[in-house]
């Protein structure tokens, strides 16, 4: 079976299909992220027996409509050995925490080890320290700096492109301009891909 995979074309229209998938800790935002970003109009699946949600949406990116793919794994341990299944392909990854959740930062390299097992090389990544409406509202909340800091000190060790995002899925703030760095990314990373071939 194909979950998807680089420079994939849709068969239906041929048009580009990019593939990503959100991880990190219970409750920390990514389906309100995900929601927040595909608006109204998108399609959903839930795969139950394995907890697993799909979203797709045709979005305008470089001025071509992308067919754009986004797995949303539910967190539950139970499910790690079927969620390996959807790491396979994906051109992108979204890991996401609550600033307002210490635990769910600390468990962020916990979720990137996951991927970078069961991908080998990693995609390109969007950290995302969710829940900013939230600053200042609770103790021990996880800092910017420590929010960059993490990001730097993973690009470096599994050598990936990753940047870090701070957006709030409550009120909108940055949620689409996490996506568009992240889209922006895959596309890079894809023609990158794409010249190595003529160059080697
Ligand atoms: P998950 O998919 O990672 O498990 P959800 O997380 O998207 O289900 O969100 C968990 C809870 O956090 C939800 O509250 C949701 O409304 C809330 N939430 C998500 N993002 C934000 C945010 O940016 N700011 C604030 N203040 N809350 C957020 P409920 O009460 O429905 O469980
Ligand atoms: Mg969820």
């Amino acid at each position: 079976m194909n979950y998807g995979g680089n420079s994939l074309r849709n068969q239906d229209d041929g048009s580009r299909i990019m593939k990503s998938v959100l991880i990190g800790d219970g409750a920390v935002g990514k389906t309100s992220i995900r929601r927040n970003y595909l608006g109204e109009d998108f399609i959903e699946g839930h795969l139950a027996t394995i907890g697993v949600d799909l979203a797709t949406k045709r979005v305008l990116f470089d001025g071509d409509v992308v067919k754009f793919i986004i797995w949303d794994l539910a967190g539950q341990p139970t499910f790690e050995k079927v969620r390996g299944h959807y790491y396979q392909g994906c051109n992108g990854i979204v890991l996401v925490y609550s600033i307002t959740n210490r635990e769910s930062f600390d468990n962020a390299s916990k979720w990137l080890v996951e991927a970078y097992k069961n991908m080998g090389k990693l995609p390109p990544t969007i950290i995302v320290a969710n829940k900013i409406d939230l600053r200042g509202t609770v103790d021990n909340e996880v800092t910017t700096e420590e929010g960059e800091e993490f990001t730097e000190y993973f690009m470096e060790k599994l050598e990936v492109p990753a940047v870090y995002v701070e957006t709030s899925a409550k009120t909108g703030e940055n949620v689409v301009g996490a996506f568009t760095k992240l889209l922006r990314m895959m596309s890079d990373a894809e023609e990158g891909k794409e010249s190595d071939k003529f160059i080697g």
